[in-house]
């Protein structure tokens, strides 16, 4: 007998643990990416253009772009409820949440945490609203799991600052107005705020990505850019600086890989339900069904572990190693759904008429940005036995 489906999150019952607030603002994202974004994704993808500039100020308008920053034109919504917008935005694509996670966690995040009071009421107000663009320059060619190592410099020269250095694998670089840029200076690992235009700065961009093909990734290139003793962010000292804008990105991601998964197993369970093979829908078969059932779980345990950390967050004690724990669980699973999805497809999941392909291309670059699986595994390690495994 027959009986009508239940959506995998709905056997969680998951929305009852959110806000009315946080839902309402879930469904507003979720609504702006069904209509404005998902018409458009193949072909961004398969072209690896993105109307970043257009994109972002529309991202502005909807009220994503560093959306729990108080002030400064920011809406100031709780934790959870930015988790959910990044969820619904990379339902539709990594690399959509990839331009709001850069944009608010990352370049807004470390000029509000650590920027000075002018350069907030210069950079924020026109960051919320997508008028200007940031990227942040922490990975090096040659230092990427270890920033520590990096080799970019800062020198004094009288009153100025002179940077030179290559940033690799930076997303929106190209695009950017604005680069928060990391580098060694006589005094620790400082930020700097550098204007795009400023001479000596370039950002060309990366070509041939098999993965985040909607999204802009960019090297960048400082050949003695020259910057007002203003520039630099005063209270970011040493390597906890970047870091500290890493948890808030990191923190996001945990709450988007649930949405790239759950895009895809609503696609799978869908076309299950629709095609016929051996004169049954393939959703009838044992085989079948043992994939769905294991995936559901997978993602209701997903985005329980989300839920849980968007409510620590709120609270405050959120420590950067819980936050490991959802990344690294997060978007293992996603990845893992999203490559049995696309079995229960066939031929036709390897094609860009569904989103299953791209999501798991997606996710292979989720799984190394923002510390790689392994630099997450060994995280957690270090907190469970008190003993650091990374050198
Ligand atoms: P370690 O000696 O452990 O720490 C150095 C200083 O930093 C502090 N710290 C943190 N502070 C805030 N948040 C965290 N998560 C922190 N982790 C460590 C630490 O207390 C210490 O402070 P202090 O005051 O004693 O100096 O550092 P380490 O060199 O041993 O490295 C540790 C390790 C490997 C975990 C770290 O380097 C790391 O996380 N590596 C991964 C790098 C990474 O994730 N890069 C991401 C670049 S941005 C990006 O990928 C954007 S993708 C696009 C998108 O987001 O959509
Ligand atoms: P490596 O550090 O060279 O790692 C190679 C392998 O070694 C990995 O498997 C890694 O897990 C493993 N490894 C590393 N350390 C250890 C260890 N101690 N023990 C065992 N194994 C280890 N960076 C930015 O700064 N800003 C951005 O906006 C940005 N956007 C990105 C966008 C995309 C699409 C991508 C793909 C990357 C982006 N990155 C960005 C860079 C990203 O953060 C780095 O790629 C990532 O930190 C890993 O560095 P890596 O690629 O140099 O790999």
């Amino acid at each position: 007998m027959s009986k009508d489906p239940v959506h995998p999150l709905a056997l969680f019952a998951t929305d009852s643990l959110l806000s009315q607030e946080d839902r309402t603002i879930q469904a507003t994202v979720r609504r702006f990416v069904t209509e404005r974004i998902r018409p458009h994704l193949g072909e961004w993808y398969e072209s690896g253009q993105l109307p970043a500039r257009e994109l972002a100020k529309e991202l502005g308008t909807l009220g994503v772009l560093g959306m729990h920053l108080e002030g400064y034109g920011c809406a100031g919504t709780s934790a959870t409820a930015y988790g959910l917008a990044c969820l619904e935005l990379e339902a539709g694509d990594s690399g959509i949440r990839s331009l709001v996670s850069v944009q608010g966690s990352l370049a807004m995040f470390a000029i509000h945490h650590w920027g000075s009071e002018e350069q907030k009421q210069e950079w924020l107000p026109r960051m919320a609203t997508g008028e200007a663009i940031g990227c942040f320059g922490l990975t090096e060619p040659d230092f990427g799991s270890n920033p520590g190592g990096m080799i970019t410099r800062a020198e004094r020269d009288g009153g100025d600052w002179v940077l030179t250095g290559n940033k690799l694998w930076i997303t929106n670089g190209s695009v950017a107005d604005v680069a928060v840029v990391w580098a060694q200076t006589d005094d620790r690992i400082r930020g700097f705020v550098v204007p795009t235009d400023t001479p000596g700065f370039s950002a060309p961009a990366i070509k041939k990505k098999m993965s985040l093909r909607a999204s802009v990734t960019s090297e960048l290139v400082l050949d003695g850019v020259r910057l007002p003793a203003s520039a630099m962010l005063p209270g970011a000292a040493g390597l906890s600086g970047p870091l500290s804008c890493l948890n808030e990105a990191r923190f996001g991601i945990v709450f988007g890989a649930v949405g790239a998964a759950r895009d895809c197993l609503e696609t799978a369970i869908s076309y299950a339900g629709q095609r016929e093979i051996f004169d049954r829908p393939l959703a009838a078969y044992q085989a079948t069904q043992l994939k769905l059932a294991d995936m559901t779980l997978e993602l209701g345990k997903a985005m329980l572990l989300a839920i849980q950390l968007g409510r620590l967050k709120d609270e405050h004690r959120l420590a950067p190693e819980q936050v490991s724990l959802g990344k690294l669980n997060n978007v293992r699973e996603a990845l893992a759904i999203a490559r049995e999805c696309r079995t229960i497809l066939g031929a036709a999941g390897i094609t860009l008429e569904y989103p299953l392909m791209r999501h798991a291309n997606n996710l292979e670059s989720v799984l190394t940005y923002e510390g790689t699986s392994e630099v997450h595994q060994l995280i957690i390690g270090q907190a469970v036995t008190g003993e650091a495994a990374f050198r």
